[in-house]
């Protein structure tokens, strides 16, 4: 009885290779003889997207149909990472796919590599939302994912004598094979220009907008597997075009050059990613890119919903519109635009939808983060949004003014527009006001937005604050990037955990089990091997797997504190040189992560860093004890090869400033123990593992207000902790910058007078803690133990809890199971 499958659909083995040799030959438009690795990957790749077409198609079908509540997810940045991996785990594929590409003679695993990531996002909350349509669509949710795509995603690093070189990411040189390209559903979107009342045909009050310019905007599709369902959502991110109608000819008579200049204008919306985290810059262009995708977005909405038959009045109860951060919040201002403008409701109608559809998450309580725009920019920009905000925000006054009357001071911290000196719109403000709900991303993060940052709009909408923690998505970061490990607990106790994290617990049924811990170990050691090995390749640098593998892989920034890992590392280097028979745990120190190219201090923390590790790493007495490595390029593929490698995750923020992290979580499901403060999820986290399983040091968030409020002074530390000053002095001496001590005197004299992140009081903390650790690593048994302990107790921190509390209490969406036919 042999049955032959379908060439786009089949899944058995001589299928696939039939269907990748036909894709390499008609797609590629090469064979074997002559296939680069990228065609095969290309090849590949085509393979795949063929079998997930059925999904994708009949979910938008059923969506189409039922036209049920949907999610959408509004935000600047995806994370994505490589597709094709995450979808052969997804569609269930890996095992057959590898078996068929070994049979052609090729290694998935080389192929997986060749993949260029799409990197359009910074790190955190770009990465949130990646994890968060991967679960939105594995709980079958319908749900859309809507952001920028940009041509540049964050630019690659390279380390030149030291120093951060930036280099820009051309993802899509080779093709995207996973996008798919709408050009029919472009929209388009006004800037500039002025506005115009009028009074309509029913005698009403109305306002037209006369832009200056428009720009298309053309949707490409990427599908979003859910694990192991039907379910495959859509990711529509917006490319600007130019626009041939508008009036091309009459601004530019005969002027071919003007016309084309004005062209490569409007493209340059979607360009590039601003690759600043944590830190606004007032740039008009990413003020567009911001307004550009919200308003395709929110058309795009609109339409779903006429072609569906389904009135405008009920947009609320169709959408729950998420604003990640208050980089998409001009929605707010846009949504009240199409409704009253464009679709002629009242103001009050208006309102009441908009403020029915929003909630707002915030990422972020550092004050350099709080976006705002300089009101004359934003007016020239968009005269009606900012009319429409100055009306919103009056109707917010009043209401201010009632409930807390005679209080000048709260009315002007409240108000949308900041008139303290030059005049700003707060996008913040605005995001409070227009969402009926709000979020900081961890417990502790939330309780500060209500007692700081947002601690008025606490006090005027109580019942609009709550908590969701971060979560992240354990098919990328366990399935995908560490089967062995994952291998090893399912076969301890079956797969149902990839869905259901919470199942990891039965893994303590097995910590009795030597021979569980022993393969539980061997396992590591593994993992460690593997990224030995491509140290070794990649920067010819040898590092020992048997060493403590210590890790600190996130963006480079003051707050997070690399500098203080750095100075425990000049700590153990000074007391070997002062004790070179000194027993040592050994330890390998690695480092991750990319600066925002105009932050000085980021990348002079990162220069530090590689004058240590050229110090350390040819000192004779450090052999075998101390070796650091800067690992160029961090992003998220190469994440998925160092979490999995951990003994040791550095969550050490000053306490107060990290909203939430998610690289802790991933550290710690892969069995890594966190050296941490009490910041972000870090508290979470050490409550789930057990505070025994977790080495916590340094001040608590209230500790360093009450310090800063009592004058913080750094020298005190420094004059009175002589092994903080011997390190600091060697800094300062020139002994890592061959004699130079003025290249790190910024960075030097930024902790010694000033300090923001109080390095200096933590230290001593910090090192004990260190020393509690290297104590702990040469107790293998007790180390193992605790390591298990880790992974099995990681259930909360799934995107897919983190989904399951923003759709209970915020979302309010239902599931939809989507039916493939055969
Ligand atoms: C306007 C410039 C800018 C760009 C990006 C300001 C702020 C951002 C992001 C909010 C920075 C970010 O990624 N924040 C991180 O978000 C993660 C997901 O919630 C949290 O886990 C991190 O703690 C937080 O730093």
């Amino acid at each position: 009885n042999i049955q032959i499958e379908d060439d786009r659909t089949g899944i058995n083995i001589e299928t696939l290779k039939r269907a990748f040799l036909d894709n390499l030959f008609y797609i590629q438009a090469k064979f074997p003889k002559i296939s680069t690795k990228n065609d095969y990957y290309m090849a590949l790749a085509y393979t795949v997207r063929d079998r997930l077409l059925n999904r994708w198609l009949n979910t938008t079908e059923t969506y189409l149909e039922k036209a049920p509540r949907t999610v959408a997810y509004l935000s600047a940045e995806f994370l994505l990472g490589p597709h094709l991996g995450n979808n052969l785990i997804n569609l269930g594929l890996y095992n057959v796919v590898k078996q068929a590409m070994e049979d052609l003679g090729l290694s998935l695993t080389d192929l997986l590599e060749q993949e260029e990531e799409p990197g359009l996002g910074n790190g955190g909350l770009g990465r949130l939302a990646a994890c968060y349509i991967d679960s939105l669509a594995t709980l079958e949710i319908p749900a859309i994912g809507y952001g920028i795509r940009y041509e540049y995603g964050i630019f690659d690093q390279e380390i030149k004598d030291g120093w951060q070189v930036e280099i820009t990411d051309k993802w899509l040189r080779y093709g995207n094979p996973w996008e798919v390209a709408r050009p029919e559903a472009e929209l388009e979107v006004k800037f500039g220009g002025h506005t115009e009342d009028f009074i309509d045909e029913h005698g009403r009050y109305r306002v037209k907008w006369i832009p200056f310019k428009v720009v298309k905007g053309v949707p490409y599709d990427t599908p979003i597997l859910g694990f192991q369902t039907n379910t495959a959502n859509t990711l529509r991110l917006w490319k600007a075009e130019a626009t041939e109608s508008f009036d091309f000819e009459a601004f530019n008579k005969g002027d071919y050059f003007g016309a084309v200049h004005e062209k490569s204008e409007s493209e340059n919306i979607t360009k590039v990613l601003y690759p600043n985290d944590e830190s606004y810059e007032g740039k008009q262009l990413r003020l567009e890119q911001q307004f550009f995708f919200v308003s395709c977005s929110l058309q795009d909405m609109i339409r779903m919903m006429q072609v569906q038959n389904l009135t405008l009045e009920r947009f609320h109860e169709h959408y729950a519109i998420q604003l990640n951060d208050t980089h998409p919040t001009i929605a707010v201002a846009e949504l009240m635009r199409l409704l009253l403008d464009e679709h002629g409701f009242d103001w009050d109608k208006a309102w009441n939808i908009t403020t029915k559809t929003f909630a707002y998450t915030n990422h972020t309580l550092l004050p350099e983060a709080l976006e705002r725009w300089s009101l004359n920019m934003f007016g020239s920009l968009f005269p009606r949004h900012l009319k429409i905000i100055y009306e919103i925000n009056s109707r917010f006054l009043d209401e201010v003014r009632i409930k807390f009357p005679d209080d000048f001071d709260r009315l002007r911290r409240m108000s949308i527009i900041d008139e303290s000196g030059e005049r700003y719109v707060r996008m913040a403000n605005l995001a409070c006001v227009g969402s009926f709900a709000i979020n900081g991303v961890a417990e502790l993060h939330s309780e500060l937005l209500k007692k700081t940052t947002l601690h008025d709009f606490y006090e005027m909408y109580p019942e609009k604050f709550t908590n969701v923690t971060n979560g992240v998505t354990p098919r990328r970061f366990m399935v995908l990037s560490n089967p062995r490990l994952a291998n090893l607990i399912t076969s301890k106790i079956g797969d149902s955990w990839v869905k259901n994290l919470d199942d990891l617990r039965k893994l303590e049924n097995f910590l009795y089990d030597t021979n569980f811990r022993k393969e539980f170990h061997k396992v590591k050691q593994e993992v460690k091997q593997d990224l030995a090995n491509y140290i070794q390749t990649s920067y010819n640098i040898t590092i020992d797997p048997n060493s403590l593998f210590d890790i600190q892989a996130k963006r480079i920034h003051e707050y997070k504190r690399q500098h203080l890992n750095a100075l425990h590392i000049i700590t153990l280097y000074n007391r070997i040189k002062a004790n070179p028979n000194l027993d040592v745990t050994p330890r390998t120190f690695l480092f991750g992560g990319k600066a925002a190219p105009g932050y000085y201090m980021a990348k002079l923390i990162i220069k530090l860093i590689n004058s240590i590790a050229d110090v350390v790493n040819t000192d004779p007495d450090m052999r075998d004890r101390l070796k650091v490595v800067f690992l160029t390029d961090y992003n998220v593929k190469f994440a998925q090869r160092v979490y999995p490698a951990a003994d040791l995750s550095e969550q050490i923020s000053t306490a107060g400033k990290e909203a939430s992290g998610t690289g802790n979580m991933k550290f710690s499901m892969n069995g890594a123990l966190t050296i941490g403060t009490l910041d972000g999820a870090n508290i979470e986290i050490r409550e789930a593992v057990g505070e025994e399983n977790f080495f916590l040091f340094g001040l608590t968030a209230q500790e360093v207000s009450q310090k800063k409020a009592a004058g913080y002074n750094p020298w005190d530390y420094y004059n009175s902790n002589p092994e903080l000053k011997l390190a600091i002095d060697r800094i300062s001496s020139g002994f890592f910058s061959h004699g130079d001590p003025n290249l790190f005197k910024p960075l030097v004299d930024s902790l010694l007078y000033r300090d923001d992140y109080l390095l200096l009081a933590d230290y001593q903390s910090y090192i004990e803690c260190q020393d509690r650790v290297s104590q702990a690593y040469r107790d293998r048994e007790k180390w193992v133990w605790m390591s298990i302990l880790n992974v099995a107790r990681m259930g909360k921190f799934s995107s897919d809890r983190s989904i399951s509390d923003y759709l209970k209490n915020i979302w309010k969406v239902p599931s939809v199971k989507v039916d493939v036919p055969e």
